[in-house]
């Protein structure tokens, strides 16, 4: 097979992919993007399990490079479903023609940078090659799922499902005795939707989530002549808040002048606004200060518990071992009244663990617990899963997988020190790894590396990558502002935690959205200062 030469491989096609093809085509450059997937759209594509929906509200995750676009497309509710927001992408992919720059079904193996001649060797399973002066990693932070090894899988005799790997045709659960495994973002979502089309549905809870009332809407004409009379300022002041979203949260310190009836408030206010804004529009020491997170965690148990009629189970479903919103805070409609259902079962698997499978469904506590069909809501190996599966190796032959594996190491989660032209979209120790309204995060990283490729063109310079001591002066930084939260306190993927073996780092960046922005601006208006340009 002849290698391919061009200046720049995409990997991935979701959102991220999408909007890096468009702008390096755009710019003259030679692009090609693969993607695993048989269709575009990465996570949208992927996890089409029922109930899958965003928890961003619609009008502000979205492209912000044409007007046009901005000015033809009208989401239908304020937290869209899946089908929604893969059809956004393709009629995004379709009206600026990408599909003819993107080949699907294409699962890349290895990529070699080849220092002497400045390039990268990209191979994929088949054994198709790429030569490119970037390689550009598109591949999500949430994309390698995670799937738990309980002994004995070979016997069990009913349908095992992971909800990121969800059949494209869907399934028929009527009737069924259905398991679901974790209660995370995901597991809530599919455990609220299937409480009433299953037969029997368990719930095998380990940990159980301080989730947020969602108040969706559906959005007609005077919500789309009032978003789209926002739009001009949004596309802006989404860059400059905390969390990327349209609301931002007050500055330090003021949450601790206020009175507890003043932060009650605050809270109740943003309880009613239904929406993530619980989590990352309150007041910043909710995060970072033990007792202010006590008192809105205790905020959110009285709510959640509220909902519960059993007291037994009450006490199970409210969370007390770890603080809100230390953990993705997740958002649902119906997840809790789920459990005032004869056909909905909670089983505590904290306490009596799931041991293995058997020929029925799964033996828990040594009981067997018969199941049809088990559904892993399980999550992933986030941040670094995706990259460390492909076998990338930088200068001297020096493994990311290895380095990974060792230490979760990235400068502004953009490059990697000894990985020249390696560019990684929400790679890890960037907000775009966890913290914030996606979307808003992965454009302004395309943004910075696009403008990186620029300057090597615009220089006559093939390579840059950045120097140890950038990286360490950005781990260092990122520690920093880790340490000042409480988010390294719970166990969950934004620590690594539930991964066996995987390094425990905070793997995104909690500074905030508008202050990354502006650190990686300062990289731009000091000339590239720290990194290795050749
Ligand atoms: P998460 O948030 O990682 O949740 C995974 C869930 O699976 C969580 O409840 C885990 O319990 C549970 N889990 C994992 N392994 C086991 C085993 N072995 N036994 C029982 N339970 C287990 O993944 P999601 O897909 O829900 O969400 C990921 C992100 O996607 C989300 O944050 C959004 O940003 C979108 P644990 O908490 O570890 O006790």
């Amino acid at each position: 097979m002849a290698i391919k030469t061009l200046d720049a491989l995409v990997v991935g096609a979701g959102v991220a992919g999408l909007y890096q093809l468009y702008q390096l085509r755009e710019r003259g450059y030679s692009v090609q993007c693969v993607d695993a997937a048989p269709g575009i759209g990465g996570t949208w594509y992927w996890n089409c399990y029922p109930g899958a929906r965003l928890d961003s509200p619609s009008y502000t995750y979205q492209y912000w490079f044409s007007d046009e676009l901005l000015n033809e497309w009208e989401w239908s509710e304020r937290f869209p479903a899946q089908p929604e927001i893969k059809r956004y992408l393709e009629f995004v992919a379709n009206k600026f023609d990408l599909h003819k720059d993107i080949q699907l079904s294409t699962r890349i193996q290895s990529a070699q940078w080849q220092n002497d001649q400045q390039h990268w060797l990209i191979t994929s399973e088949t054994g198709e090659q790429w030569q490119v002066k970037y390689f550009i990693s598109c591949v999500g932070m949430l994309s390698a799922p995670n799937t738990p090894n309980f002994a004995n899988q070979e016997l069990y005799q009913g349908r095992i499902l992971h909800t990121a790997r969800w059949p494209q045709e869907g399934i028929d659960l009527q009737g069924k005795r259905v398991g679901v495994v974790g209660v995370g973002a995901t597991g809530i979502q599919v455990i609220q939707t299937l409480a009433d089309q299953v037969g029997q549905l368990f719930v095998l809870q380990r940990t159980p989530q301080y989730a947020v009332k969602m108040r969706n809407t559906k959005l007609g004409p005077e919500d789309h002549a009032y978003w789209q009379s926002q739009y001009p300022t949004m596309r802006h002041d989404l860059h400059h808040t905390f969390g990327g979203f349209e609301w931002d949260v007050p500055e330090a310190g003021v949450a601790l002048a206020m009175t507890k009836e003043q932060r009650m408030a605050i809270l109740e206010d943003c309880w009613q606004d239904g929406s993530l804004k619980m989590w990352v529009g309150t007041y910043p020491e909710i995060l970072a200060d033990p007792e202010l997170n006590e008192e809105a965690s205790e905020f959110v148990r009285e709510k959640i518990a509220a909902r519960i009629n059993d007291p037994i189970l009450r006490e199970k479903i409210v969370p007390r071992s770890y603080g809100f919103g230390t953990y993705r805070v997740p958002l649902e409609t119906h997840y809790y009244d789920a459990f005032n259902r004869d056909n909905v079962h909670l089983v505590d698997v904290k306490s009596t663990p799931i041991e293995a499978f058997y020929e029925q469904g799964l033996i828990i506590g040594g009981a067997p617990l018969a199941l049809d069909v088990i559904v892993f809501a399980t999550g992933f190996d986030a941040g670094t899963g995706a990259l460390s599966k492909m076998d990338v190796h930088g200068i001297d032959n020096q493994s990311l997988t290895e380095l990974w594996h060792k230490d979760i190491r990235s400068t502004y989660g953009l490059q990697v020190h000894g990985f020249p032209n390696l560019f990684t979209v929400a790679g890890p120790l960037a907000p775009a790894t966890a913290f914030c309204n996606m979307t808003t995060c992965l454009q302004q990283q395309v943004d910075w590396i696009t403008q990186a490729i620029d300057f090597l063109r615009d220089q006559g310079k093939s390579s840059m990558e950045p120097s140890a001591e950038l990286e360490e002066s950005w781990v260092q930084h990122h520690d920093e502002v880790a340490n000042m939260t409480l988010m390294m306190q719970t166990n969950s993927w934004y620590t690594g935690a539930n991964i066996e073996g995987k390094p425990k780092r905070l793997l995104s960046y909690i500074g905030g959205v508008g202050t990354y922005r502006q650190l990686c601006d300062e990289l731009v208006a000091n000339k590239y200062s720290g990194f290795n340009i050749h």
